[in-house]
């Protein structure tokens, strides 16, 4: 038998992982945690699992893996994985796939249409039964800035230049794309809100990024534009805003719009104001999802070049977190 692995998802559906994988590496054994990420068999078979496919694994299930050898996050994100306290010291590797980055480019482009469109006023006037034109600007009146120019920011930028907007990106390292303004560190941020319409936030988090989009940040933004005001798209992580700052600047007026895909606690409670708000679009963490028959064949590929002696791809830095 070959090294085993372990698919340790939590709020996942865990089992639909191991049936694509399973096909993919059949001489070895595919365990499973549950539904809420906990392993129900005994240790022997643990000690044997050189590969986890995890997403917010528990710190319990990964000090029970003495053999681990790669830690496969099933999505682009780490910061599921680093939000543990003990890691072993073993190579984490990330999602880069083409399903992954189409998904997220159409969330973003969907976003940027629909408030460059003005979706929420004339689905206002639906419900009213208002008819009345009110003209959309053109693409290339808005700036659409993105924070995270990498493999998700980069693609959906690339379809936003070729629809004509005026975009803009701002990154922790200098970057050089066809038809995108750049920006970069701490000096060049300033500048670059000043001159964005529509916030879109794509960044890992970090401790850097974590609680970066807070009320100071959004005043920032551009108040002339062409949309009554900023927006803010966030498909990047919950973490990286500040969502009682977000309500603040949307009553105030100080941000027109927001479309959220990812919560400072999701599933997002009940209670909070942001369900209420009129100009907001909520969506459950779903801007893009790790499809498990488009993501299995990667993973099981990594595995046996791993085994042949390859490098991995897709590795995650360790020191920036990403
Ligand atoms: P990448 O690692 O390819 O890109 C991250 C980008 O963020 C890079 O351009 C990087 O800059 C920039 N960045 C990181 N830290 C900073 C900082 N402190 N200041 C400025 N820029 C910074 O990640 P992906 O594009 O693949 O994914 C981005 C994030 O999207 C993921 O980490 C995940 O959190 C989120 N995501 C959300 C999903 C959803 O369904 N909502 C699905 C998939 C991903 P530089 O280029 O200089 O390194
Ligand atoms: C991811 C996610 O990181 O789905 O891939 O959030």
């Amino acid at each position: 038998m070959k090294p085993a692995l372990l698919v340790a998802t939590k709020g996942w559906d865990v089992e639909s992982w191991a049936r694509r994988i399973r096909p993919l590496l059949p001489d070895r054994p595919i365990l499973c945690t549950d539904r809420a990420g906990i392993y129900h068999g005994a240790d022997a078979d643990l000690a044997e699992i050189h590969y986890i496919l995890a997403w917010k694994p528990l710190q319990e299930t990964l000090d029970r893996l003495p053999s681990l050898r790669v830690i496969f996050s099933l999505g682009a994100g780490v910061d599921h994985i680093f939000a543990l306290t003990r890691l072993p010291d073993v190579p984490i590797v990330r999602i880069v796939d083409p399903d992954l980055t189409a998904r997220m480019t159409e969330y973003v482009v969907w976003q940027v249409l629909h408030h460059q469109r003005l979706g929420p006023a004339y689905s206002a006037h639906q419900r009213e039964r208002v008819w009345r034109d009110i003209d959309p600007p053109a693409a290339h009146q808005v700036s659409v800035g993105i924070m995270g120019l990498g493999v998700m920011g980069g693609s959906a930028a690339r379809i936003l230049v070729r629809l004509g907007f005026k975009v803009r990106s701002w990154t922790r390292s200098p970057k050089r794309m066809a038809g995108v303004e750049s920006f970069h560190g701490a000096e060049r941020f300033d500048a670059f809100l000043a001159g964005t319409d529509i916030l879109v936030a794509l960044l890992p988090l970090t401790p850097d990024t974590r609680g970066l989009i807070d009320l100071p940040l959004l005043r920032k933004l551009r108040r002339d534009g062409p949309l009554g005001g900023p927006i803010l798209i966030n498909a990047g992580r919950g973490g990286s805003h500040v969502e009682a700052d977000i309500v603040a600047a949307l009553r105030d007026g100080t941000l027109a719009g927001a479309s959220l895909d990812v919560f400072q606690t999701e599933p997002l409670p009940a209670d909070s104001p942001l369900w209420d708000l009129g100009n907001v679009v909520i969506t459950p963490h779903v801007a893009a999802v790790s499809d498990p028959v488009a993501l299995a064949g990667q993973i099981a590929g990594q595995i046996e070049a791993f085994e042949r002696g390859e490098k991995l791809k897709n590795r995650v830095d360790p020191r920036r977190g990403y």
